[in-house]
C-alpha cells in the first residue's frame, strides 16, 4: 500500500522586503534610511506628510513618530532600536563596534545626540519654516501630490499651533536650542579620533547617527532629499555660522565619504 506523508509547505522563497515610512526631510528617518542603505538591504519606503501622519502612524503602532521599519509585518520604531534590528539582522557591513567598550561608548554618543541633539536641531529648523506658509508647504510636502500639497497649505494655519507646541518652539527654547547646537558641535570636535572616526578605526552607528543628526542644519549635498529652493533666509544664516567650523566640515566629510546610494526598491503599483 503506498502511504501518503504529510509534507509541510516549503518557506517562501523570497522574504518580503522590510518597508520603511518615513519622512524625507527628518534626521531620524535618516539614520534608518542611511543604516539599509550602507547593509545593502534592499527595501520600500513610504514617506509620509509631517502633520498628516498622525491617523496612519497610530494605528499601526499605538504613537505618533516616525520612522517605522516593518520587518516580517511586524511594525518597530525608534531610530536606535531598529538600527539594533538592522544590525541583528544583516550584520555585514558592521556598524556596531564589536569590542563591549567600544559598543557602549558608541551607542551613548548615539543616545545623547536623539535625546538631546535631535530635538533641538528640529526645533530650530521648523522655527525658520513657521512664519513661512510657502516655504513650510514647499519643504514639508516635497515629492508629494499636488493635492496632498493644495491640502497642506490650506491646513497649515490650522496645524501651525500645533507644529508650535510639539517643537515647543518659542524664543527661549530656540536660544537653548542654540546653545545645544553649539555644545553638539563641541563634542564632535572633542570625540573626533585619529583614525578619522568618532568610535573606533571605522565607520560605525556613533559618526552615522551624529551625522545624521547633524543634517538637520547642514544639510550635506549627499542628503537623499534636498530641501526645495529657495530655504528661509534664518536657515541659510545658521548653516553659514556654523558651517565652517571643524566638526561641521566632519560631518560633510563623513556623507562625502559614507553616504551610501540608496538600496530602495521601486514600489510595485498600487
Ligand atoms: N526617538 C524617536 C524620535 C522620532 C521622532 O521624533 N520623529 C519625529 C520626526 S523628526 C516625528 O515623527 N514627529 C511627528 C510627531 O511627533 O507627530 C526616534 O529615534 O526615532
Amino acid at each position: 500500500m503506498l502511504c501518503r506523508m504529510a509534507v509541510p509547505d516549503p518557506a517562501p522563497l523570497v522574504a518580503t522586503p522590510p518597508h520603511l515610512l518615513h519622512f524625507r526631510i527628518s534626521h531620524y528617518n535618516e539614520k534608518v534610511r542611511w543604516a539599509l542603505d550602507h547593509k545593502r538591504w534592499p527595501h520600500t519606503r513610504e514617506a509620509l506628510t509631517p502633520g498628516f501622519h498622525h491617523v496612519r502612524v497610530r494605528w499601526l503602532t499605538g504613537q505618533n513618530q516616525l520612522p517605522v521599519l516593518i520587518l516580517d509585518g511586524a511594525p518597530h520604531v525608534g531610530s536606535a532600536r531598529i538600527l539594533e534590528l538592522i544590525e541583528a539582522r544583516r550584520p555585514d557591513p558592521p556598524l556596531f563596534p564589536e569590542d563591549p567598550a567600544l559598543r557602549r561608548r558608541a551607542l551613548a554618543l548615539q543616545a545623547t545626540f536623539d535625546d538631546e541633539v535631535a530635538p533641538a536641531v528640529r526645533r530650530l529648523f521648523w522655527s525658520t519654516y513657521l512664519p513661512r506658509p510657502a516655504h513650510a508647504t514647499a519643504m514639508a510636502t516635497a515629492g508629494a501630490s499636488s493635492a496632498v500639497r493644495a491640502a497642506f497649505r490650506v491646513a497649515f494655519p490650522l496645524m501651525r499651533p500645533v507644529f508650535h507646541w510639539n517643537l515647543a518652539a518659542n524664543r527661549e527654547a530656540n536660544d537653548a536650542a542654540r546653545a545645544v547646537l553649539n555644545r553638539a558641535i563641541d563634542r564632535v570636535e572633542a570625540e573626533i579620533g585619529p583614525s578619522g572616526y568618532l568610535v573606533g578605526e571605522r565607520f560605525g552607528v556613533a559618526d552615522l547617527s551624529v551625522a545624521a543628526v547633524m543634517t538637520a542644519i547642514l544639510r550635506p549635498p549627499e542628503f537623499p532629499y534636498p530641501l526645495p529652493e529657495p530655504w528661509p533666509e534664518e536657515l541659510v544664516d545658521l548653516r553659514a555660522a556654523i558651517a565652517a567650523r571643524p566638526g561641521c566640515q566632519w560631518v560633510f566629510e563623513i556623507y562625502r565619504r559614507h553616504r551610501d546610494p540608496s538600496a530602495e526598491l521601486p514600489r510595485p503599483e498600487a
